[in-house]
């Protein structure tokens, strides 16, 4: 489907948490209004014991004045019917970091080497996105298999989201203190 109305995107269908678990690295990002993480950003997916998923997220950032730093992130994750379909709540390990409440909308993944992230801020009136932000994780800081990239441009397609990716740079900026790992 590609109308462009949120309540239209098809999702993975029967997420397996335990297999989305662990390192992504962004590779790609479309950024929403008011870019927060601008590149080497890492994430790290965690199923707690009582089921529930965690996530750990660095990345660089710039606050207030050209204040170049490392965030250090935290989110917690709300199941919804939809096993793809989160509501993600996050903050940072400072005050002065981004907190907020955002849908964590899983694409599609194959687990092992992609994953295509999506979530909408902002619909519309006309059931589109107004403030969509969307990252292109691989499990490999070099980036995206060749034989992966037509899948992800047309999950891109699907979003409406062509052409409004910028590269994320992978420069060790964030590697002092690596995320967690599960
Ligand atoms: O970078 O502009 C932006 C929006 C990202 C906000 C969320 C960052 C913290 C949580 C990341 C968890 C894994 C996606």
């Amino acid at each position: 489907a590609q109308d462009c109305q949120v309540s239209n995107i098809q999702v993975m269908q029967n997420l397996d948490r335990s297999r989305y678990a662990g390192t992504w690295y962004a590779v790609a990002k479309k950024d929403p209004e008011g870019l927060f993480l601008i590149d080497n950003i890492v994430a790290n997916f965690v199923i707690a014991e009582d089921g529930k998923m965690t996530a750990t997220a660095k990345g660089r950032v710039v606050i207030l004045n050209n204040w170049e730093m490392c965030a250090d992130m935290f989110a917690t994750f709300e199941e919804t019917p939809e096993s793809s379909k989160f509501r993600m709540k996050y903050w940072g390990a400072a005050s002065y970091l981004q907190t907020g409440n955002d849908d964590h909308w899983v694409i599609d993944t194959d687990y092992d080497n992609y994953a295509i992230h999506y979530s909408c801020r902002l619909v519309d009136s006309d059931g589109t996105c107004l403030d969509a932000y969307s990252f292109i994780f691989s499990r490999h800081p070099t980036g995206l298999r060749p034989e992966d990239q037509r899948n992800v441009v047309q999950r891109k397609m699907d979003l409406c989201l062509l052409g409004k990716y910028r590269r994320v740079p992978h420069t060790g900026f964030c590697e002092s203190q690596p995320p967690t790992p599960s």
